[in-house]
């Protein structure tokens, strides 16, 4: 089997209200859909989102990396030739998630031409994920009203708290959430590293008080001395995320103890180089959480396959319900989360079924 060609269809699918978290946020989702054809009618999919406040892509920039570079490196090249296509695509350096992408939708190929599911092919330790809900910035009575409401209607166990813009209103949240939930529910938070070293000291022992689990990227990434006190304050071990968007960056953060966690996600190290993540953050003894790139319904059904394959990135709840932020996706069949739990599909590859229809509404490159 050959690769023929690589499509890049960009999408933007209104949310039903704006997401805002600490630095940025966004009004709508802008993807781009990517399609790997091959020479025997098997075609690929994955989705690539644009967040140009941690990657700096846009849909545009997307495109132009999977027309100009990524697509001529890989047309010709048989798509179980991973090692030779992650080596041919390495000297371009950022467009994360338009390499992730492109990662997934190879694989999607391999399952779909194997018959067999992708979370399968890459462990299979589990069929299904319990899901954390994040609860992005509002008044920290909207998100108390928002968790106690998600809870009862989809049996979220674990709430993701956006915090990061003012320090207050951060304590104010954890605490009201606390209270209203119960000693029972896992909250974690994440400033997205809206916190100075000396906020994120502040109320360290808030957190502590309310059981706050894990600390998700609290200052800065590229501020190591204010990482090296946060993390040296710090008993709640920390979650590293824009600090850790590739391998190497996954390494030194490790290595400077600057991260104790480190949040895995598929959108922007595809499938390939995440496993190379698995296996160093395992033989160093490294826990994981499946993160999202704030996906939608096709980001999350690569998430879930990729989270069930390993019983590392199966043991914490995975952040597989943002698709919940969008007025509709692109599916046949829409996900839902159930007793707080997402289903893998079991169809093979990573299980994603286009609404040609919805598609066609969405896609922004045709009139
Ligand atoms: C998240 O909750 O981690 C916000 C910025 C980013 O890079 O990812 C998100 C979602
Ligand atoms: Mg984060």
């Amino acid at each position: 089997m050959k690769i023929t060609a690589i499509e890049a269809i960009p999408f933007n699918i209104p949310l039903t209200t704006p997401t805002v978290f600490a630095h940025a946020g966004i009004d709508s989702a802008e993807h781009v859909l990517i399609r790997v054809h091959t020479d025997d009618g098997v075609v690929g999919q994955a989705e690539a989102p644009a967040r140009p406040f941690t990657y700096g892509e846009s849909q545009e920039s997307i495109v132009k990396a999977i027309n100009a570079w990524f697509a001529p490196a890989m047309v010709g090249l048989d798509p179980l030739r991973r090692e030779v296509y992650r080596d041919r695509m390495s000297w371009l350096v950022h467009n994360h998630t338009a390499r992730g992408a492109v990662d997934m939708a190879v694989w999607d190929v391999i399952g779909q031409a194997l018959g067999q599911p992708c979370h399968l092919l890459l462990g299979g330790y589990t069929e299904s994920m319990a899901v954390a809900h994040i609860l992005f910035a509002r008044s920290p009575e909207g998100m108390v009203e928002e968790a106690l409401e998600l809870r009862e209607r989809c049996g979220f166990n674990t709430f993701k708290v956006k915090v990061g813009k003012d320090v207050g209103t951060d304590i104010r949240a954890v605490r009201g959430l606390r209270a209203a939930l119960g000693a029972d529910v896992e909250l974690y938070v994440d400033a997205n590293k809206g916190w100075s070293a000396d906020d994120a000291i502040r109320v360290l022992p808030v957190m502590r008080e309310v059981g706050v689990t894990m600390l998700e990227e609290p200052t800065p990434a590229f501020e190591p001395l204010a990482r090296r006190r946060v993390a040296a304050a710090s008993e709640i071990p920390i979650l590293g995320d824009e600090s850790v968007t590739r391998l190497g960056e996954v390494a030194r953060e490790i290595l400077d103890n600057h991260s104790q966690l480190i949040s895995i996600k598929v959108a922007r190290t595809g499938f390939t180089e995440s496993e190379r993540i698995v296996g160093l953050c395992e033989g160093l003894g490294v826990g994981m959480a499946m993160g999202s790139q704030m996906d939608g319904m096709v980001g999350t059904l690569a998430t879930l396959a990729f989270g069930a394959a390993f019983r590392s990135t199966s043991l914490r709840a995975g952040e597989l319900d943002y698709f919940m932020q969008l007025t509709d996706d692109l599916l046949t069949e829409p996900l839902v989360v159930t007793d707080g739990q997402l289903r893998v599909p079991g169809k093979p590859g990573i299980g994603i079924e286009i609404d040609e229809a919805k598609l066609a509404h969405y896609r922004i490159d045709t009139d």
